[in-house]
């Protein structure tokens, strides 16, 4: 494969690396904060080459519907203003960089950083064409994340090297990645970065 050349046109979207998300936290996925170093590779990248970087999170009311309780299947977990919720402390997070919230309101789930959003639009005021995603959780926000950027008409491009899963059942993360890729997702590691 070519390898792929970073540039303005070119968007990384970092999904979910919040506490709740790694050991310790509420909603552990296993090994959730190994993929830590590897986007802080990505993201000197992209900052060297002036490319925009997106990070979405999960940001919860704590009656939120996803949650045991409330209707769903979830501890609670990212609670809006909460440690839980906060980023990763070593992710590198930057003043210029977009936050953009997801699953604010009480009634509505929303595993894909598109869903009640204004991603796409950011992205599409800065002519973004292709999106490279990582994150946690490969079954759930990642998968979401890559099947909502092709269906709106972006290259999509997985770092395999840079997400986990849950795996509430085994084998889900790999048939994700079996359904990302079946829908057009490209999978990449950072050697294929020029
Ligand atoms: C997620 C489960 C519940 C995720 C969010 O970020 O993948 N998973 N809420
Ligand atoms: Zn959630």
């Amino acid at each position: 494969m070519d390898k792929i050349r970073v540039d303005e046109r070119t968007a990384l979207i970092v999904v979910d690396v919040q506490n709740d998300f790694c050991p310790g936290g509420a909603l552990p996925v296993p090994e959730g904060d190994r993929v830590v170093p590897i986007i802080n590779c990505y993201i000197d990248i992209f900052r060297e080459a002036g490319a925009p970087i997106f990070f979405t999170r999960d940001w919860h009311p704590k009656d939120h519907i996803s949650f045991k309780g409330y209707g769903g299947i979830w501890p609670p977990h990212c609670v809006q203003n909460t440690w839980g919720a906060a980023f990763h402390p070593a992710l590198k997070v930057g003043e210029e960089d977009v936050v953009v919230s997801k699953g604010f309101e009480r009634l509505k789930e929303a595993y894909s950083g598109f869903e009640g959003t204004d991603l796409d639009e950011r992205l599409r005021r800065l002519c973004v064409e292709r999106l490279l995603v990582g994150g946690l959780a490969t079954d759930y926000c990642v998968k979401n994340t890559v099947l909502d950027g092709l269906k709106r008409g972006y290259r999509v491009f997985l770092l395999e090297d840079a997400v986990r899963g849950v795996d509430v059942k085994v084998g889900d993360s790999i048939r994700a990645v079996e359904e990302m890729v079946k829908s057009g997702a490209v999978k990449i590691t950072l050697k294929d970065l020029l």
